[in-house]
């Protein structure tokens, strides 16, 4: 990739990160006329899409929903393909979107940010990359994703393997071709529910190893027909408005009803239109309760095992594929092509990690509690270091020195997540304790990157040097947050949500799942309040 980048050391921003985020951000402080550099690890723009190639690999928010909306003129001249965009085809807008508003000048690629430091003196930012470079910036804007640091299984032996370890996270530009060979895919979260049944069409045996399964519905993935492509362009101010103010970035009707309250055929009829529909927001708010009650929300659970009953032959291996130690929502549901009939396959066999667990990687293959089974090749479908991952893995320090590992230690603590006392002028889009990967990001990417450009264009023209929240602001957010957390049942579950998919990480709800609407609201109400706690720093006089 070609590198055009200025290279000046000395801006008023550095964004980190050129996934969707990053390239918005650009866009909107190139506008402002504000100098700008962003750094980016991989060699292209897209972020998760430039990183996750995997087979199968797609969006589940329908395409038309999930792109920018900023640019009416961007709006109208892409057109979408398929309902449920593929990984290419979302990769493809990406990069349209880099030449259309010519943002590749401003971002050095292939380079990662390893560290930032904030000088108290200056009120600058001092960025360092791996590559040896030191940028100095006014603003530093965390743009590093929420899902972009794979996580691998915590099981000793990879580096003894004779075959090939792919993650999905990070999957051969090339593409692998399974044709013929033995392959062992190890989780079975969204990536793996996705890739298994593509990779189980070319090879010769597949094991697929699960230690908690999902609850997962059929996507109906489908071409998008000319007139209904035609209509949401006619009408996609009002669509985008409303999804700004719905509850997870997609609008669907609101529910009335307790799940307690209707009859099993009200109820059946209701997740089987969801299921039908391959709509996973319309399944999880089909009633006023499925995310808050444990027993409303097991109707929808029961409704879906019992799909998974219809669709998978084998009644052993559909009780083993059917959740049921943790509520429908509470870990990230999926949608799929042709998962649970996967398992119909002669040449796919099903391993229970909770019956058997996983002991190690050998040089064949993989050694559970019981036996071995030899593989060529090795599919790690493990997640990632969700939500802090990506930032924690940056040195930052903020005012006094201190580490933003530090202040995190505990958990995730911001003001709304967008910025985080002690760390003036660092903004983070999508950041922990917003609403982020508990809607369809592109509304909420798009929501962050704004807020930051007013801010900033605020401070510009009040002569205001810095701004950082205050600590009793944050720790109020950090409290509403909870508050508003422990009303629903996510808490309730090992979920990358909560930190447990790592070893030792805090166990904290990282997402506010007050609704991105609401979340707007306040948000706007914040700055009609005089940026309602965060305190200012004027510019020295000239
Ligand atoms: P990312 O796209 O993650 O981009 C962050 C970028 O920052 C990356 O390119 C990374 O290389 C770079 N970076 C990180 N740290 C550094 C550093 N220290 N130095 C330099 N560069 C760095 N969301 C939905 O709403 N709907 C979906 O259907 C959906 N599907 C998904 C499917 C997959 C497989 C995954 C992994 C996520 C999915 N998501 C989905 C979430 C998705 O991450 C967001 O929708 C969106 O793409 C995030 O954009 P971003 O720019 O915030 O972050
Ligand atoms: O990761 P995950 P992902 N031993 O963390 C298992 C988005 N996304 O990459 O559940 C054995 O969900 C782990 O088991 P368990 C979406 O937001 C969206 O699939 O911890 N198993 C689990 O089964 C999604 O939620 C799409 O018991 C181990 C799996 O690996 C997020 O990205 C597509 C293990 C990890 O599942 C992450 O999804 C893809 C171990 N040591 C991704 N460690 C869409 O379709 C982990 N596992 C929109």
């Amino acid at each position: 990739m070609s590198d055009h980048t200025t290279k000046r050391s000395n801006v008023d921003a550095v964004i980190v990160g050129a996934g969707f985020a990053g390239m918005y951000q650009l866009h909107t402080l190139r506008e402002l006329g504000l100098s700008t550099r962003v750094i980016e690890a991989g060699s292209d723009v897209g972020g998760t899409w430039y990183w996750n190639r995997y087979p199968g690999a797609r969006c589940d928010v329908e395409s038309m929903s999930y792109s920018y909306s900023f640019s009416p003129e961007l709006e109208q001249e892409w057109t979408w393909e398929e309902k449920y965009p593929p990984q290419p085809e979302i990769l493809k807008y990406a990069q349209h979107v880099a030449d259309r508003f010519d943002l590749r000048r401003d971002i050095t690629f292939d380079t990662r940010v390893s560290r930032a430091v904030y000088d108290e003196e200056a009120r600058r930012w001092s960025v360092s990359t791996d590559t040896g470079e030191t940028i100095s910036a006014r603003f530093l804007i965390m743009a590093t994703g929420c899902l972009s640091r794979p996580k691998a299984p915590e099981i000793p032996g990879a580096e003894r393997f004779e075959g090939a370890i792919y993650h999905t996270g990070t999957w051969p530009h090339e593409g692998v071709d399974f044709s013929g060979m033995r392959v062992g895919v190890i989780g079975t979260g969204s990536s793996g529910i996705q890739s298994i049944p593509v990779i189980a069409e070319q090879a010769r045996e597949l094991t697929v190893f699960q230690r908690t399964p999902n609850y997962s519905m059929p996507a109906h993935n489908r071409p998008l027909e000319e007139e209904e492509v035609a209509e949401m362009k006619a009408n996609y101010r009002e669509w985008r408005e409303k999804q700004r103010m719905s509850g997870f970035g997609v609008p669907v009707p609101l529910p009335t009803q307790s799940a307690l309250e209707a009859t099993q055929e009200e109820r059946d009829a209701t997740y089987q239109r969801g299921w039908d529909a391959g709509s996973l927001t319309e399944l999880i708010t089909s009633f006023t309760d499925t995310l808050t009650d444990r027993e409303a929300n097991e109707t929808a659970a029961e409704f879906i095992r019992g799909r998974i009953r219809e669709i998978v032959d084998d009644p052993e291996v559909a009780e083993a594929l059917s959740p049921r130690s943790y509520p429908m929502g509470t870990k990230r549901p999926c949608l799929d092509t042709n998962y649970y009939q996967t398992f119909n396959e002669a040449h796919v066999e099903l391993v229970n990690l909770r019956e058997t667990p996983l002991m190690e990687i050998t040089p064949k293959g993989v050694r559970t509690s019981d036996q071995e089974r030899e593989f060529d090749a090795i599919v790690f479908a493990t997640g990632f270091d969700a939500m802090t991952g990506a930032l924690l893995a940056v040195d930052i320090r903020g005012e006094g020195g201190r580490s933003l590992r530090d202040k995190w230690a505990e958990g995730p603590r911001t003001y709304l997540g967008l910025m985080i006392a002690g760390f003036p002028n660092l903004f983070t889009i999508t950041g922990p304790s917003s609403p982020s990967v508990l809607s369809n990001m592109m509304v909420s990417i798009e929501q962050h990157v704004e807020w930051i450009t007013d801010c900033i264009a605020h401070m510009r023209e009040n002569d205001l040097r810095t701004i950082d929240p205050t600590v009793e602001a944050e720790d109020a957010w950090v409290s509403h947050v909870e508050m508003v957390g422990d009303a629903t049942l996510y808490p309730q579950t090992d979920s990358w949500y909560m930190g447990a998919n790592v070893p030792g990480k805090p166990r904290v709800f990282m997402a506010y799942i007050g609704g991105v609407g609401v979340y707007r609201e306040k948000c706007d109400e914040v700055v009609a309040n005089g940026y309602e706690g965060f305190a200012f720093h004027p510019s020295p006089a000239a």
